[in-house]
């Protein structure tokens, strides 16, 4: 073999290797074209390196030295394929088998007292009652004053209360006229809605109260009322007791026991506590009664012309009944395997 073969077949090597290491995508395919050309017995490099030995001896330092550049420029078509292919496959991202069955992801649930509040608007909807808010944060008139709770009341007590701060001074006078707290009952709302609309008024509220009240199965510091309020001229305690029935049946089903028992709030006259039976117990829901005439006066009405009653209900007691969730607490631990059931 003359010099000017040798020099070609190694050009016709290079050429062939440019093609084929390209063409190799995968790294099963790449090994194949390594052994093929670069292969240490019988890779084609090999082969015309065996060659080396035919050239005449003036030509064997130039036969090397273009030997050197082809395994060189191999060795590189090499190298470069080996960087494409592992890069090709850290941009497709993690390899997924189309053939495995599917699974449903995680999806969020509504809380269950979010669902028992849209639940009893939608009952205290039919029954003609619209829904009103009002603010967490009351002041001593809408939680206490107004709603005909003196000064000298124990349910103004700072104990039984969460009083907050005014221009960054605690409050620890309960009977400062600009005291401000988490409001303890949604019974301010009546206020708010009174003092702002002439009768008749036929409304319901829902939402958060604060009291520091230790938790156990049935309290918690901060749960739900929905509280109640219907004024007009011709309101009686009869239709009290047929509203609640209606409510508890359509929300507890038509074999609840209700009860109602005399009680005491100072912004109702005559007052009522309601129990529903469960688990052959009794379990207090709420308060009720007919508007007392001093809050009807506070807010501006006269109680010659107009009268109603009104009611607040424990919303986390309502689902409970109606779930049978036995501890209050349950609710708020955040359990995701408790909250997945609603
Ligand atoms: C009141 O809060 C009155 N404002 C209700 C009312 C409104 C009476 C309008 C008359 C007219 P009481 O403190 O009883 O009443 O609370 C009402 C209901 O809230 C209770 O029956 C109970 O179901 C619920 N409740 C009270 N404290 C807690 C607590 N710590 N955790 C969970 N639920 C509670």
């Amino acid at each position: 073999m003359d010099i000017g073969e040798f020099k070609l077949a190694l050009e016709q090597l290079v050429q062939d290797a440019e093609r084929d290491f390209a063409a190799a995508n995968t790294p099963d395919a790449l090994e194949q074209a390594r052994v093929a050309y670069l292969g240490a017995r019988s890779g084609r490099l090999k082969t015309i390196q065996k060659q080396m030995g035919t050239l005449p001896p003036d030509c064997r330092k130039e036969g090397g030295l273009a030997f050197n550049q082809a395994k060189q420029r191999l060795q590189q078509l090499l190298a470069d394929s080996q960087q494409r292919i592992k890069s090709n496959a850290a941009d497709s991202g993690p390899q997924i088998d189309p053939t495995l069955p599917g699974y449903r992801p995680h999806l969020g649930t509504v809380h269950p007292i979010t669902q028992t509040i849209e639940h009893l608007m939608e009952i205290m909807g039919r029954l003609g009652f619209a829904a009103v808010e009002g603010p967490e944060v009351e002041d001593t008139w809408h939680n206490f004053i107004a709603l005909n709770i003196p000064e000298d009341h124990p349910a103004r007590d700072p104990l039984d209360n969460f009083y907050l701060t005014v221009a960054g001074q605690a409050i620890d006078d309960a009977d400062a006229k600009d005291a401000r707290l988490l409001r303890s009952q949604t019974s301010t709302v009546q206020i708010r809605v009174m003092e702002n609309a002439s009768p008749p008024v036929r409304v319901i509220s829902l939402g958060r109260v604060y009291r520091p009240d230790e938790a156990d199965p049935t309290h918690f510091p901060m749960f739900h009322q929905m509280e109640g309020l219907w004024i007009d001229r011709e309101v009686h305690m009869g239709h009290l007791k047929s509203v609640l029935r209606l409510f508890a049946t359509a929300y507890l089903g038509s074999d609840v026991q209700i009860r109602f028992r005399p009680s005491f709030f100072p912004f109702t006259e005559p007052s009522v506590e309601v129990d529903f039976q469960w688990n052959g117990q009794w379990m207090e829901f709420g308060g009720a009664g007919m508007v007392d005439p001093n809050v009807l006066r506070a807010v501006g009405y006269d109680p010659e012309e107009v009268g109603g009653f009104a009611f607040g209900l424990g919303v986390e007691r309502l689902c409970m009944r109606r779930h049978g969730v036995t501890d209050i607490r349950d609710l708020y631990r955040n359990d995701l395997r408790f909250l997945h059931q609603f």
